[in-house]
């Protein structure tokens, strides 16, 4: 399919560029290195002979979410974020941007955002799950009551925020302990975010902010699969699901969550989302340099789903939700 969007496509500047959230092996990191910091050569022919007409930008993981000083964050953010928008601006037809945002402070995130969206044109953010706040060991996930000022703001923006993964502190990884395949995208990822995600939908934060959108990748990190039975387990035991929020999961997942196929190249999994969520709430994306652009092309122009919604996912989704204009 020719005009395909990508959504969760990361670039690095200098001071993201290391080796440490997802550590890889040497050779492995020089590859993606060179891939990351690359924004108009291989990226751009690969997505003209891919038929992928744009690519969302965003920075990698877990970058700025990793700097436990606020103004540090800040300054790293509004660094990023002032090259990203310089790439924007070398190529507007083929790639546009989302913010990194210092969430360690939700008035400093909430104004950058603001900055990136009106000055700088940007289509959304994207945040690497919970950030380091003070100190290195703690993790703060933002259902928290000091971000609701936060969400206020990206609701009034009206621009989608994009929750992407990062492995959990060491501390919260005893569970794999001995087991270190498992953390990353094998795992680990989908688990920490599938779980931000729904702390976000229990708290109540969309019986507040109705219209905020919300985006996931790898296919809803494992969650559309889960959904009936989070609403469902053990209903007669009461209290069981006693969370401040109004309504099920499913009521949030389906009215305020959008999600990509980042990652998760696999036809199964997307036909269980298509039922979950309905194909108007699916978007291509590829996830690189982490993933292979032929490999997500091939599969998406092929997998077995009518013209229609591939049109929808591959393309028409992205444009209406991002305000990237009409067909
Ligand atoms: C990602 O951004 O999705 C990612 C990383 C690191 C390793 C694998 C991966 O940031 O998919
Ligand atoms: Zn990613």
């Amino acid at each position: 399919m020719q005009g395909k969007i990508a959504l969760e496509e990361h670039i690095a500047i200098a001071e993201t560029a290391t080796n440490f959230g997802t550590p890889f092996p040497d050779r492995v990191w020089q590859e993606l290195k060179g891939r990351l910091t690359d924004v108009h050569d291989r990226r751009l022919s690969l997505m003209d002979e891919y038929g992928i007409e744009m690519m969302l930008l965003s920075l990698n993981a877990p970058a700025v979410q990793a700097i436990p000083d606020p103004a540090q964050a800040e300054q790293i953010a509004r660094k990023a974020n002032d090259f990203l928008a310089e790439q924007v601006r070398k190529r507007p037809d083929r790639f546009q941007a989302l913010a990194a945002l210092p969430m360690q402070d939700p008035a400093r995130a909430a104004r950058e955002l603001e900055r990136c969206v009106k000055e700088l044109g940007f289509r959304g953010a994207l945040v690497n799950g919970f950030s380091q706040v003070g100190n290195a060991e703690t993790a703060v996930y933002y259902d928290l009551p000091q971000y609701r000022p936060f969400w206020a703001a990206v609701e009034r923006l009206d621009v989608p925020f994009y929750l992407h993964p990062r492995n959990p502190l060491p501390r919260d990884a005893k569970i794999y302990e001995g087991h270190s395949w498992l953390l990353g995208p094998v795992w680990a990822f989908g688990q920490e975010t599938a779980v931000h995600a729904l702390r976000l939908m229990g708290s109540g934060l969309f019986d507040a902010h109705p219209r905020l959108s919300i985006v996931i990748g790898h296919l809803g990190e494992n969650l559309p699969y889960a959904m009936w039975r989070i609403d469902n387990a053990n209903g007669w035991v009461e209290q069981r699901n006693d969370y401040p929020a109004k309504k099920t999961m499913r009521d949030y997942f389906t009215a305020n969550f959008h999600i990509t196929t980042s990652g998760n190249f696999n036809t199964p999994a997307l036909l269980e989302a298509m039922q979950v969520l309905g194909a108007d709430r699916i978007m291509f994306s590829v996830d690189w340099p982490f993933e292979n652009v032929d490999h997500a092309a091939k599969w998406f122009d092929a997998c077995e789903i009518s013209e229609n919604d591939r049109h929808k996912i591959g393309r028409i989704n992205a444009r209406r939700l991002f305000k990237l204009g009409n067909d």
